[in-house]
């Protein structure tokens, strides 16, 4: 059996869910509390060094990283294959798969950190706060996620995380000009590892960040609206979360649209 441990905000393991479901794979859950900090515990770090979600384990052996956790999905399970096959479209499909890994992901946390983490950490003690923070293993993540603590939204990784996302959609427009899915004609790795992202503007009610992009918008339609993406990413919210993240979202936009517009 496939164990996953995964928080359902996480896009990174939201990305694995929606490989799961697409392959039709049978997986047990195992759900780490994020905002308890429950990834830094020992026990957590001795499956997955760099404390993060999300895990896999494949018959007792650990596989972290979600993209690579996707495309060892993606090997091991042969079955509704989610790599293109020419080399090429490989090519772009792990162009935009790092892309999400190196500058999205952290701009996802920016955006997500102020709102859903920071709360939380501001109720503890300044010295438990940072006595926790302090255990995050890597260091540019671990000063970042301190100044978001510290700053919230007026953190500078904020704007820069708008600016991420803006050009990231802009791109995004481009390449779904050339072809229905981000790097072909079928869904591939590359829209799994991109659709979560959406979801963390949908949340907050942040549509507007891609209104004047409507192949985005069809496109992130069309991923919604596949089984997979219901099963593993909208039915591990509830409506009690998300009319509270949606209230955070609103909150927010002020300072997220002088962003936005300032690009
Ligand atoms: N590159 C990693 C990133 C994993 C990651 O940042 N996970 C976040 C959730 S989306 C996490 O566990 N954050 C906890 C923390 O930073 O304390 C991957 O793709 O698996």
């Amino acid at each position: 059996m496939l164990e996953l441990y995964t928080h359902p905000m996480s896009p990174c393991a939201q990305k694995v869910r929606i490989v799961l479901a697409e392959k039709g794979l049978e997986w047990k859950k195992h759900h780490v509390e994020l905002p308890k900090k429950e990834n830094l515990r020992p026990e957590y770090l001795k499956l997955n060094p760099l404390g993060v979600v999300p895990t896999l384990v494949d018959q007792g052996l650990a596989v972290i990283e979600s993209s690579i956790i996707c495309e060892y999905l993606d090997d091991r399970y042969p079955q509704h294959r989610l790599k293109p096959e020419d080399p090429y479209a490989i090519a772009r499909m792990r162009f935009w798969m790092k892309h999400v890994d190196n500058k999205l992901h952290p701009s996802c946390g920016a955006l997500q950190w102020p709102l859903v983490m920071r709360p939380g950490l501001m109720e503890k003690s300044e010295a438990e706060r940072q006595a926790l923070l302090d255990k995050i293993p890597e260091k540019p993540r671990r000063e970042r996620q301190k100044r978001l603590v510290e700053l919230g939204l007026d953190a500078p990784d904020v704007a820069d995380a708008v600016r991420v996302y803006r050009n990231t959609l802009l791109d995004m427009e481009q390449a779904l000009g050339e072809h229905r899915w981000i790097v072909g004609d079928s869904f591939s790795l590359a829209d799994a590892s991109l659709a979560p992202y959406f979801q963390t503007l949908v949340q907050f009610g942040w549509q507007a960040i891609y209104a004047d992009c409507p192949r985005v918008s069809a496109w992130y339609q069309r991923c919604s609206e596949r089984d997979s993406y219901r099963n593993a990413v909208s039915a591990d919210f509830s409506a009690e979360v998300s009319a509270d993240l949606l209230e955070r979202g609103k909150a927010a936009w002020a300072k997220i649209q002088t962003h936005l517009l300032s690009i």
